[in-house]
């Protein structure tokens, strides 16, 4: 009964995988949050990440599905359509971004986590910042500033340099709407149904309290892969 029970599931798992790239390889996939709900506590509780992955996160991967269902789009990697998401419908700016961002987001930070990055990256940060405390100014700066819902954004420029920047709704540097255009090393979601339950309109304070998980050695890796 089990047995057949979990072929049954990984059956359809396949068909899921399959109907969302067209091709059989699975191009969109709702991955598993990296850790518990609860592991990011006290900087985000264990409510806020519950509904925030499982209902907004699944609800962008969802529509994105649908959004690509049978046309040219499925089968490929979602990042693929962003350097011409103005071309494409809304529904796929506002699901594949909604979708992207929040696994980037998720690998953003980590359990006992935050500290001052190190290295290449730390090197970098002071040449473009000054310091690192310099960039966290800017940083926050952005993300508080940031009017109605959106992001703020750590990202390295075509030359190798880094700046950061804010996108509203669920745009990111990697669409060709941007203002600033480079790929993202570190964002934070400051929509706020990433902060309202425990932080109500303090948005600052959660912007604070990001720090201190922030994952950078993953930061650093990204960092690494865009001066190669
Ligand atoms: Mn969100």
């Amino acid at each position: 009964m089990s047995m057949n029970m979990t072929g049954l599931i990984g059956l359809a798992a396949i068909g899921l995988a399959a109907a969302a790239s067209g091709q059989g390889a699975p191009a969109l996939v709702f991955e598993p949050l990296p850790y518990a709900y609860d592991a990011l506590e006290p900087y985000i509780d264990a409510q806020t990440m519950e509904i925030h992955y499982s209902k907004h996160h699944q609800a962008y991967f969802n529509n994105l599905v649908k959004a690509v269902a049978g046309t040219a789009m499925e089968g490929k990697a979602v990042e693929a359509l962003f350097p011409e998401i103005s071309k494409l419908p809304v529904a796929v700016r506002n699901n594949g971004g909604g979708h992207w961002n929040h696994t980037f987001f998720w690998n953003s930070m980590a359990p006992n986590a935050g500290g001052t990055p190190e290295g290449a990256l730390l090197a970098a940060i002071e040449k473009s910042f000054g310091s690192f405390d310099e960039f966290k100014k800017q940083f926050e700066a952005a993300a508080v500033g940031r009017f109605g819902s959106g992001w703020a954004w750590l990202a390295v420029d075509a030359n190798g340099s880094l700046f950061v920047s804010s996108t509203p709704n669920q745009d990111n540097p990697l669409m060709d709407v941007v203002e600033k255009r480079g790929t993202p090393i570190l964002g934070v979601d400051v929509w706020e149904h990433a902060y309202y339950l425990k932080y109500q309109n303090l948005r600052a304070s959660y912007v604070s309290a990001f720090w201190n998980v922030v994952n950078w050695p993953e930061v650093a890796k990204r960092y690494a892969a865009t001066q190669q």
